[in-house]
């Protein structure tokens, strides 16, 4: 039987769940967050898309969770010389894609069309990674510093000003790809990957189309808890989840992802909210969330897949 299999994803916290699928099977579509996309020195760099790309292309840096692994820095450092801005790390290998995007994005290719390009041409990847939308949204953090993006508040700021808010610019103006509406709809499986609820999917749900067909397909919709406990398993999703009052834990994600989710994975550690968790309407399933091996990436897809009746 012929399955379509769909990730709604963010950057780090995402790519090990999708490295597990692929694993699995090579038949499944990414749907990916774009609020993290931003301009630095002249050059679009979109974070999230990337890291699901070189993640598929086995040759993303794991230790760090984004870049690639081995990547040199001459060209950082000679914009360091020019008096040019540093603080956001961008290797040598890692700059060819941001070159390639900028420039095709400057020929009038939309950044979906882009995106396959660089997927299927540079990278050889045979999965769709379709971006929300071609229109830029930026993720903006309201802060006691100021408003910035998020770049500024993660990596420049390196998460320190207190959170006030958190929103999408932009996102009621923009078009969703009408590619990731179709992909909702006639997929059998959608998973929604550990990642920060507010920072990589939320900007995705902030298309108002895409989270009206979520809530039509919410049968098949399964979330995967991002929170331990009340700790985040990566970045500083605590953070933003307390400044829009939602409880970190995974009772808190189960009912922030509640009207479009029938299903969420949550850690054995948190079996105790279990109980709450299926009052609110969305059957959890309790185990081992923590990827720290392509083994345990692999047993978690499993399982996903197999709780979701994939053959
Ligand atoms: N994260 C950092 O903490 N510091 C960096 O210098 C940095 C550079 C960078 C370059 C390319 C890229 O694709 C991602 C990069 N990230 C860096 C990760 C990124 O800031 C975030 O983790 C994602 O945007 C979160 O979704």
């Amino acid at each position: 039987m012929y399955y379509l299999i769909t990730v709604l994803a963010g950057g780090t916290g995402s790519i090990k769940i999708i490295r597990g699928l692929a694993s699995c099977t090579s038949d499944f579509s990414i749907i990916s967050n774009i609020g993290d996309n931003f301009w630095f020195n002249e050059l679009y760099v979109c974070p999230d898309i990337d890291t699901c790309i070189y993640g598929l292309a086995g040759i993303l840096d794991k230790e760090r969770g984004w870049g690639i692994r081995n990547d040199t820095f001459y060209y950082l450092n000679c914009m360091k010389l020019l008096g040019k801005e540093t603080w956001f790390q961008i290797g040598d290998k890692d700059l060819i894609t941001h070159i390639i995007r900028t420039k095709m994005l400057s020929n009038g290719l939309s950044l979906s069309a882009i995106v396959k390009w660089i997927a299927e041409n540079q990278f050889n990847i045979k999965n769709k990674i379709i971006p929300v939308s071609d229109t830029h949204i930026e993720t903006r953090i309201v802060t006691n510093k100021g408003d910035m993006n998020i770049q500024e508040f993660w990596v420049k700021n390196k998460a320190n000003p207190k959170v006030l808010d958190v929103y999408y610019k932009n996102s009621d103006k923009a078009k969703c790809n009408q590619d990731a509406v179709k992909i909702i709809r006639s997929s059998d499986i959608i998973i929604i990957a550990p990642a920060n609820p507010i920072s990589s999917i939320a900007p995705i749900l902030s298309l108002s189309q895409i989270k009206e067909e979520l809530i039509e397909q919410r049968g098949k919709v399964i979330a995967i808890s991002p929170v331990i406990g009340n700790k985040a398993i990566s970045g500083p999703a605590r953070k933003y989840l307390e400044a829009k009052g939602i409880e970190s834990s995974a009772r808190g994600i189960a009912k922030f992802y509640s009207q479009l989710i029938s299903k969420i994975v949550i850690d054995n550690l948190d079996s105790d909210m279990s109980k709450e968790i299926e009052k609110i309407g969305v059957s959890s399933l309790e185990t081992n969330i923590l990827m720290n091996n392509a083994k345990e990436e692999k047993r978690l897809a499993r399982l996903i897949l197999r709780v979701m009746n994939y053959q």
